[in-house]
């Protein structure tokens, strides 16, 4: 969030031609034109449509931390509330909104598979509360590299692309089974996940446990490098929990890694409470963002062009 200044030139670079551009092109159409000054959205009163509500996931979780600071913080946002549930009610919603045309804001993040699925579109956020670029990093336990070295090599050696994780969560979302489509990737994928074990040993049913969240995105982190990990020889324990909690069990050593830490921005409370007791083992994947995201047929591209309840 240091970066903000920053973002917010940029964003005026790049969005004031835009919509300089766009007022030229649609006179006839003032929709467009009211992007900039948030009347365009009078017209369509999308607030109230929605009951002033944001479509959240897991309470826990750092996309809804910031949502609700985004509820503070502008203005235009006074009165409205980000309901929380779960990323699977939050993907159901979207899709349901979607199959009916209707206008709907929800918590959301990439890589994820609902960006191939569906035309969305992140709100511009002029005031930086979602942060910038994120990564996803690996922290591991105290004492793991000591204690089972094979594991924390290949787990400091784990790192892919968007491109991979989302080939697995689309699999998963259109019904695949997520061991194996896991699984599955593992065979197909042969050169990069021989570059994770690379200088490794095989072992005898070591034991291993990654804690992770039931985000869709660690689902599928979670179960790949469990798959390698059990190719190795290791026994896999992989355990589903609450975000805080998940850091937590790693940082007093009752599990060994999670591949899950979104950072620098989603996770940064938790780094700060949790950061001097794990290991950093570095990013194990790059170009992950979260933000407000809607449909593309809705007529807003900023969270500046909402308006509050009444
Ligand atoms: N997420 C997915 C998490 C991190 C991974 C964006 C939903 C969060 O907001 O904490």
């Amino acid at each position: 969030m240091v970066n903000s200044k920053w973002e917010k030139l940029g964003l005026m670079f790049v969005v004031m031609p835009t919509l300089a551009l766009a007022a030229c092109g649609d006179e006839d159409e003032n929709a467009e034109g009211g992007t900039d000054e948030g009347s365009g959205s009078e017209e369509v009163n999308y607030g109230e449509e929605m009951g002033y509500k944001i479509t959240g996931i897991e309470p826990g979780s750092g996309v809804v931390a910031s949502a609700e600071a985004s509820t503070e913080e502008y203005e235009n946002l006074e009165g409205w509330e980000v309901v929380t549930s779960s990323s699977g009610a939050m993907a159901t919603a979207l899709g349901e909104a979607i199959e009916n045309e209707e206008p709907i804001i929800v918590t959301g993040w990439s890589p994820h598979w609902k960006f191939q699925k569906y035309d969305l579109k992140y709100l511009e956020d002029p005031q930086g509360i979602f942060g910038d670029e994120e990564t996803i990093k690996t922290m591991a336990r105290k004492g793991l590299e000591e204690e089972n070295p094979e594991a924390y090599k290949i787990l400091d050696q784990f790192e892919w692309t968007p491109a991979d994780i989302e080939s697995i969560m689309l699999q998963v979302t259109d019904g695949a089974d997520v061991e194996e489509a896991a699984a599955l990737w593992v065979e197909e994928n042969a050169d990069k996940v021989a570059e994770w074990t690379d200088g490794t040993e095989q072992v005898d049913g070591t034991e291993v446990e990654l804690a992770y969240v039931e985000w869709d995105t660690e689902v599928a982190s979670t179960n790949v490098v469990g798959k390698v990990l059990e190719d190795q020889g290791f026994d896999v324990t992989l355990t589903p929990l609450d975000n805080a909690v998940m850091w937590q069990a790693v940082s007093e050593g009752q599990a060994d890694a999670m591949v899950a830490a979104w950072l620098p921005g989603t996770h940064a409370t938790q780094l700060e409470t949790y950061g001097d007791d794990v290991v950093d083992l570095g990013i194990n994947l790059e170009g992950a963002k979260i933000g407000l995201v809607v449909p593309a047929y809705m007529d807003i591209d900023s969270i500046e062009d909402l308006t509050p309840a009444e």
